[in-house]
């Protein structure tokens, strides 16, 4: 039996974690978002790839939820020292995979074959599957002017006006043989769509081609996690993005949005009257994960509602 999971960023790795502790280790894989990957100081940075290898690898800084936990900043303050850029903060061992990868896409490897070697340096049994090899960038224009998507949410911390969002090269992009494969799996039991943003996160893998076409045609459930617990959203700018997107932060935003591409909506307990009128099945229970616990209590969730719809 197998899993295929949608993530991108902090949110989404949290739940691919519950779903990694609650499944046998080779049932899950994970799509993930690369439209956030950049070059910057020569290095190619996957932070949505990474944040999933170090979660899984029980690698990750917890209360980040990106980089390292066990980080020393050598390299950040001698570069600080020379005039580079500090404004990405690059710890040292996270520094060395970003080196490691860099020199194996050099080389011309796949980018889904350099992370699969790194998973399994990691231990990591779940197959972490960038969306695409295709270069794919998102970019969002805002009153402070059109803005790479690291310039935008980490440089300029989400402070401007967000006008627009846009996938650069998705059109052109085709979903890897190991995400299809994935999709058509005979052992496939659930596709889940987990509480990354909607719009940064999970937008870009549903803007390739392919990929959303295999979605599309999915014949077992696809349930997705609101990122949102009432009119504000867990973590990161999300309410914020909605707001200036014109998108009201409701449950009903989330379920319009991915219409047609699930067959249920999981939002938390606080939305559970809100959820009653919804027109896509919708099931509440308590979505915020702070624990370890939360993730793999809210991953079974998601499991057993998903064994639900198949009957
Ligand atoms: N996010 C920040 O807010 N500040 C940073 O300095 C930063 C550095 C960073 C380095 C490596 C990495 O994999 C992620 C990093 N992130 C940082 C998070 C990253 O920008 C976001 O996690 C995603 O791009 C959004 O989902």
């Amino acid at each position: 039996m197998s899993v295929l999971a949608l993530s991108g960023g902090v949110g989404g790795a949290k739940l691919a974690l519950g779903l990694y502790r609650v499944l046998p280790p080779d049932a899950l894989r994970i799509a993930v978002n690369t439209g956030d990957d950049f070059d910057h100081l020569g290095l190619r940075i996957c932070p949505d790839l990474d944040t999933a290898l170090y979660t899984l690898g029980d690698l990750e800084h917890r209360e980040q939820g990106w980089g390292r936990r066990d980080e020393t900043w050598t390299m950040m303050r001698v570069t600080e020292a020379l005039g580079g850029e500090t404004w990405f903060r690059l710890g040292d061992a996270d520094t060395a995979l970003h080196l490691h990868r860099t020199q194996r896409l050099r080389a011309g490897e796949r980018l889904t074959s350099v992370i699969a070697g790194i998973a399994s340096r990691f231990g990591i049994r779940a197959a972490i599957l960038p969306m695409t090899d295709d270069p794919v960038a998102t970019r969002v224009t805002t009153d402070a002017g059109d803005l790479a998507f690291q310039e935008y949410f980490v440089r300029r911390r989400c402070e401007p006006r967000l006008r627009a969002i846009r996938f650069d090269g998705a059109d052109r992009a085709h979903a890897t043989p190991e995400v299809l494969a994935a999709f058509a799996d005979p052992g496939l039991e659930a596709i889940v769509l987990c509480p990354s943003n909607p719009y940064l996160s999970v937008d870009p893998l549903l803007a390739v081609p392919s990929l959303r076409a295999a979605l599309v045609a999915r014949r077992v459930p696809a349930i997705a996690v609101s990122p949102l617990i009432g009119t504000n959203a867990v973590k990161g700018p999300t309410a914020k993005i909605m707001a200036e997107l014109g998108i009201e932060s409701s449950p009903a935003a989330i379920a319009a949005h991915y219409a047609g591409l699930i067959d249920a909506l999981v939002v938390d307990d606080v939305d559970r009257d809100a959820a009653a009128t919804l027109p896509v099945t919708t099931f509440a229970t308590a979505t915020l994960m702070k624990t370890l616990a939360d993730r793999t209590r809210l991953a079974s969730f998601v499991l057993e509602r998903a064994r639900e719809l198949r009957r």
